[in-house]
């Protein structure tokens, strides 16, 4: 501990004032520094800080380790909790068998994504408090993202895949491709932690039998089936099913946090940020909102909130740059309200715009008595089925770790989907909206049905009605993967500086125009790694 204000030592504080001033020479200008309270946190009414960065998931963390390494000092303000400190039962984080107020954000009963069984429902009622996941509901849709210091993170499957290089042009028409694939790709998965599980212990734990149900079917029907990179320990994961660790991933730890194991943005990016001295954090802090001050710089209003999401106190400060890293959602919501409401009246009309769900669509299959998937399932996905260039399907071989046999194939997809939606700001109402329709994952379905029908009629097996309604086959209702919505290139220029107010700046899924054509967060932390590195070398 240090025993300084700033929080941090005097030998951290003369090893950083020479990186400090090695980055004002190497970009020619002296940085601004933060007042000394700014780096203490939680951040002080009144507070003056370099770069305030506004959500603690990839974008952000990125962000707040690169510039903290070129000698910039940043605050980060994140409106969920730090989820630092175990409950009173020891643990942090609560599992999807047993959900408490821990699990949702504000909820007083559970949305799970798979919310049937057997076509009963199983959602229960929980004390409102501000939990980890937050299942946020639009007109059409409902978009799961995680909430605390971590962000998607902390609640995520952790699969960590780099899209075929041959989609990447569909990704991001703007971007570099061979500076991804050479620089950006490989720094991501070395920061994040990537790796994929061991094959012979794959083939030869009951932990994923499931998964080898759905290897052996995908290649009997003639799919390309792979295995899936991922940011949890294998290791760990090993010595879990072995006894001899405190089990996390094989004790249903997943969509409401990991207690071990996963290497959460906590564990990777924001340790090596907090290590440097120059980035303080802000749990409970909701920013609202960001607008011009004197001098270039941005007057931010925060939002302290407690456990019950009540405000408890209201903060303004000043920045000299402002990095939304709210995520895909996050960040369109307040670019909508501050653009509609004219606090930030020169953004572009492209805010709001190009919203997509990655094609995200859910389905389970209904096996034979003799192809059980297992009582015993791990919470890690760690395989899937590419169908992406025939049929445009990646579909997710994903767990039902319900503790019983279920004989169930359970898949999420990640397919072509056209649509985008776009967030308007409702200036009767106060709030943000999205204009995206259930109707639109019909494509979704669609290209699903290239994988399942295929693999049903050569097993002879059928789909699942129970577990998204009664005799219903699709969750379609439905995003784990928000995309868009400040799209790179066009609301932003092509590095995420925001158009119209220089110091702004767009570094998250916001970015992504809508589609990945695999889960997404390794490139939303490789984009944010490209950008950050070329808004150091010419705007600091
Ligand atoms: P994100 O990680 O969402 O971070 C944004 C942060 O900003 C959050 O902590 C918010 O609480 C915070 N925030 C928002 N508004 C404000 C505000 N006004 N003031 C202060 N703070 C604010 O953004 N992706 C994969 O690649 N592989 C997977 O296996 C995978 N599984 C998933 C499973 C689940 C259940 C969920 C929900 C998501 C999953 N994802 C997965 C998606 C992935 O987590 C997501 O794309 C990234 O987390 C998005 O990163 P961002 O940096 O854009």
């Amino acid at each position: 501990m240090s025993d300084n204000p700033s929080g941090i030592s005097r030998r951290g504080f003369i090893a950083g004032t020479g990186a400090l001033l090695g980055a004002a020479a190497l970009y020619g200008r002296e940085p601004a520094r933060a007042t000394p309270q700014a780096l203490a946190g939680p951040i002080a009414n009144g507070a003056s800080v370099a770069a305030l960065v506004i959500g603690t998931g990839y974008g952000g963390s990125v962000a707040a380790l690169r510039l903290a390494q070129a000698g910039v000092d940043v605050h980060m303000i994140e409106m969920g909790m730090a989820w630092d400190t175990p409950a009173s039962d020891g643990k942090i984080f609560c599992s999807v068998l047993e959900p408490d107020r821990r699990s949702y954000w504000l909820r007083t009963r559970t949305k799970a994504p798979l919310n049937y069984f057997l076509g009963f429902p199983i959602d229960r009622d929980i004390p409102r408090y501000t939990g980890v996941l937050d299942a946020e509901e639009f007109g059409g849709i409902t978009v799961y993202q995680g909430r605390g210091v971590g962000g998607g993170s902390l609640v995520n499957g952790g699969m960590a895949v780099t899209p075929k290089r041959e989609n990447f042009a569909a990704i991001l028409p703007t971007v570099n491709a061979d500076e991804m694939y050479n620089v950006y790709y490989p720094r991501a998965n070395a920061g994040l932690g990537v790796s994929t599980v061991d094959p012979a212990w794959f083939d030869s734990t009951e932990w994923y039998q499931f998964s080898r149900v759905g290897r052996k079917q995908a290649q009997r029907s003639g799919f390309p089936w792979v295995f899936v990179p991922d940011v949890y320990d294998w290791d760990y994961m090993e010595q879990e099913a072995a006894g001899t660790v405190t089990k996390s991933a094989l004790a249903g730890e997943i969509l409401y946090g990991n207690n071990h194991g996963k290497k959460s943005l906590q564990k990777t990016y924001l340790a090596q940020a907090r290590a440097t001295g120059r980035v303080a954090i802000s749990p409970l802090h909701k920013v609202t909102s960001v607008s011009p001050a004197s001098g270039g710089r941005y007057t931010v209003v925060i939002d302290q909130l407690d456990t019950n999401g009540d405000v408890t106190a209201t903060k303004t400060v000043t920045a000299d740059r402002v990095f939304f890293a709210a995520g895909s959602v996050g960040t369109s919501k307040l670019l909508v309200k501050l653009k509609g409401t004219g606090a930030l009246p020169n953004l572009n009309g492209e805010v709001g715009r190009g919203w997509g769900d990655n094609g995200n669509v859910m389905c389970g299959r209904a096996n034979h008595i003799w192809d059980p998937t297992g009582a015993h399932q791990s919470t890690i996905p760690c395989s899937g089925i590419d169908n992406w260039a025939a049929g445009g399907a990646f579909a997710e071989v994903a767990p039902l770790p319900t503790g019983i046999e279920t004989f169930a194939s359970f898949y999420l997809s990640i397919t072509k989907n056209p649509n985008r939606a776009q967030f308007t700001w409702n200036a009767g109402t106060g709030a943000v909206e999205l204009n995206w329709q259930t109707a639109w994952k019909q494509p979704s379905i669609d290209m699903a049905r290239t994988i399942f029908d295929k693999i049903n009629s050569k097993e002879g097996t059928i789909y699942r009605t129970d577990l998204f309604g009664v005799y219903k086959i699709w969750g379609d209702h439905l995003t784990y993967h928000p995309l868009g919505g400040a799209v790179l290139g066009r609301a932003t220029d092509n590095y995420g500086r925001l158009a119209g107010h220089p110091g702004l700046y767009v570094i998250d899924g916001a970015l992504i125009p809508g589609n990945t054509s695999v889960n997404p967060f390794v490139t939303i932390t490789a984009l944010a790694e490209r950008n950050i590195d070329k808004i150091i070398a010419t705007d600091l």
